[in-house]
């Protein structure tokens, strides 16, 4: 039996890398996507190496839909039969009140968390159609279900991936196709760092006073959600550290 395949984007690190760690371990043959051509080199080839499976890195931003067609569509066909699509790129940047936003970076999260998402699925969800068959994973957020304050336009993409989960959910019905959202906590990833454009002391801080999510934690669940039975789908999982009550509520020592 040929092996089967996850496309995932955002391999590079946090969820996606542990994503693409967990699935490499099942025997899963991988396209991974992310911007840092390093890290994307480094991790497919260890990973090949490691549990024997063939990797193929696509380094590419899912905002550029021009390139990420164009490599997708380029990808030979027998890796184009994928089994399992995780939507997992995204980020925030910034924290600010709605009148101090910086618009950059509204159009950046907008870009990635929303419109990359579209851009991927689209693409991937036209190849799984013939089969009748296949799993999306979308990456969302206790920012899809609660809105805290200044988080507003990061709060709104998650929200706007909570809508697209289940409207791909009615559209790819009649295909057989699974979908799911996973929706974590607080995740200790370089989520943070990144939100904070590299401040690290900052980023560290969000995480201090109580046991936050691991990468692991969201690989195991979704890796949950792709093993159930083919007559059981996941709707949505939301999962947050024992410490996390809510968006904003967080028992720190
Ligand atoms: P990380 O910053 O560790 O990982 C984000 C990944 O997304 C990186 O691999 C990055 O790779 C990739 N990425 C970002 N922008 C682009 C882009 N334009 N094109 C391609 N890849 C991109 O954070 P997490 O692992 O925490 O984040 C993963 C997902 O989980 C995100 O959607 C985030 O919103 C969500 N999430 C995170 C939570 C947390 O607390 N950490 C909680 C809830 C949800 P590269 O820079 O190489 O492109
Ligand atoms: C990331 C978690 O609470 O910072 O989606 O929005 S949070």
């Amino acid at each position: 039996m040929t092996a089967k395949i996850a496309l995932i984007t955002g391999a590079t690190s946090g969820i996606g890398e542990a994503c693409a760690t967990l699935f490499a371990q099942q025997g899963y043959q991988l396209v991974l996507i992310g911007r840092r051509t390093d890290r994307l080199q480094k991790l497919s080839a260890q990973l090949a190496a490691q549990y024997l499976v063939p990797v193929m890195p696509l380094v590419v931003d899912v905002r550029d839909k021009t390139q990420l067609q164009a490599l997708l569509e380029e990808l030979p066909q027998e890796w184009k039969k994928v089994d399992v699509l995780i939507n997992n790129a995204g980020l925030s940047q910034g924290l600010d009140p709605i009148d101090k936003g910086n618009t950059d970076d509204w159009d950046t999260m907008i870009d990635t968390n929303v419109k990359g998402l579209l851009y991927v699925s689209k693409i991937v969800s036209n190849w799984m159609i013939p089969h009748h068959s296949g799993h999306i994973i979308n990456i969302g957020s206790i920012a899809g279900q609660e809105v805290y304050p200044n988080g507003n336009v990061y709060c709104a993409t998650k929200h706007a991936v909570d809508a697209l989960n289940k409207g791909m959910r009615l559209d790819l019905l009649p295909y057989g196709i699974k979908v799911t959202a996973i929706n974590p906590g607080a995740v200790e990833t370089e989520f943070s760092i990144v939100r904070f454009k590299g401040d690290e002391e900052r980023a560290k801080k969000v995480y201090q006073g109580f046991e936050p999510l691991m990468a692991q934690d969201i690989a195991d669940a979704i890796w949950f959600a792709v093993s159930r039975p083919a007559h059981v789908n996941i709707n949505d999982m939301l999962i947050m550290p024992t410490a996390q009550a809510s968006a904003t509520i967080i028992n720190k020592n």
